[in-house]
């Protein structure tokens, strides 16, 4: 059985996946850890938890031994709007920590390790419809410059030590559960909390805004399909493209309305402006498509109503 250690396991997505995986796999195979964030109860009592720094490789070679772990997902991020307001601290969590991960699972023989990667790596320069896997990687954010580091790395680990990482660039995440930390694309989950509390929401971004964008159900899927994928088919390893939905803030304000008419909409750009516009419209994820079998199940009217849905249940 694999034992399956989850780093970041209380924020967005670290903390749903936690949970999938605890059904899949099996509650005491997933090891859920954070550095000082409490956890909810369902991730407390669900299954094994663990406070630790991933920058203290001491304590973090005890965890992995007390859990005989063979696989690390590595959840931990600084994101692109708090990197921008503290690069150091980005280049430290998501580069030191990073390092920390894939040294211990070189030494420990690990089985595998999965680092997500972002949108982020993309930049002004590179093509923004369709974004094509291979391209131009010259981010503006040091979120950005970090995952591209990484995305390195982590294929220089598969070709140098035959370790086995994988990675794939989430787009914008929206999801109902736990609210996002410090992205660009927050505004994505913001716009439907408001949406059910105030019927209004004034919007970080300009409303032609058009990003790449993924429902938490498809996220959950695209992660655990790529963990579950046959190394030998990979051609890629750290940096598959994956693709979901493309909107603008106006077309979501739309989708909005079919179920809450009275819906309103203003706009007040900040910095997160210039970090949208320097990231793609759309995304081309056909190696993922081809080499795992990658296909989102959600679009975004339907995300629209499952959303709303339930936030109508959580919020009222
Ligand atoms: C962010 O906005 O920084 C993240 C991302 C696209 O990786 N959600």
């Amino acid at each position: 059985m694999k034992k399956i250690l989850i780093i970041g396991a209380v924020g967005q997505i670290g903390s749903e996946l936690t949970l999938k995986m605890r059904e899949i796999y099996g509650n005491d195979n997933v090891v859920a850890s954070t550095r000082k964030t409490e956890p909810t109860q369902k991730i407390k009592e669900s299954g094994p938890f663990e406070f630790f720094d991933v920058m203290d490789k001491q304590r973090f070679n005890e965890v992995c031994e007390k859990y005989k772990i063979d696989y690390i997902i590595n959840m931990a991020a600084i994101l692109s709007a708090v990197g921008e307001k503290n690069p150091m601290l980005a280049w430290d969590v998501n580069m030191n920590g990073l390092i920390n991960v894939l040294e211990l699972a070189r030494e420990k023989n690990m089985k595998q390790v999965l680092i997500p990667s972002s949108i982020a790596v993309f930049g002004p320069e590179t093509p923004q419809v369709n974004t094509p896997q291979e391209t131009i990687l010259r981010p503006t954010t040091m979120y950005g410059v970090t995952k591209v580091a990484g995305e390195l790395l982590g294929d220089y680990y598969v070709r140098r030590f035959g370790l086995d990482v994988r990675g794939l660039r989430y787009p914008g995440i929206i999801s109902h559960e736990t609210l996002p930390g410090g992205g660009t694309t927050d505004y994505a989950v913001a716009i439907y909390y408001e949406a059910i509390k105030e019927k209004k929401y004034t919007c970080f971004v300009k409303e032609d805004t058009r990003l790449p964008m993924m429902y938490m159900p498809d996220c959950l899927k695209s992660t655990i399909d790529l963990f579950e994928a046959d190394f030998n088919k990979l051609k890629h390893h750290s940096d598959f493209n994956v693709g979901a939905m493309s909107f603008s803030v106006a077309e979501m304000a739309d989708s909005i309305r079919k179920y809450i008419p009275d819906f309103e909409i203003s706009y007040e750009p900040d910095f997160r402006q210039a970090i949208a516009d320097s990231w793609p419209d759309s995304v081309d994820d056909s190696a993922a498509r081809e080499e795992w079998g990658w296909s989102p199940d959600y679009d975004l009217d339907a995300m629209t109503k499952d959303m709303l849905e339930q936030l109508e249940k959580k919020l009222k």
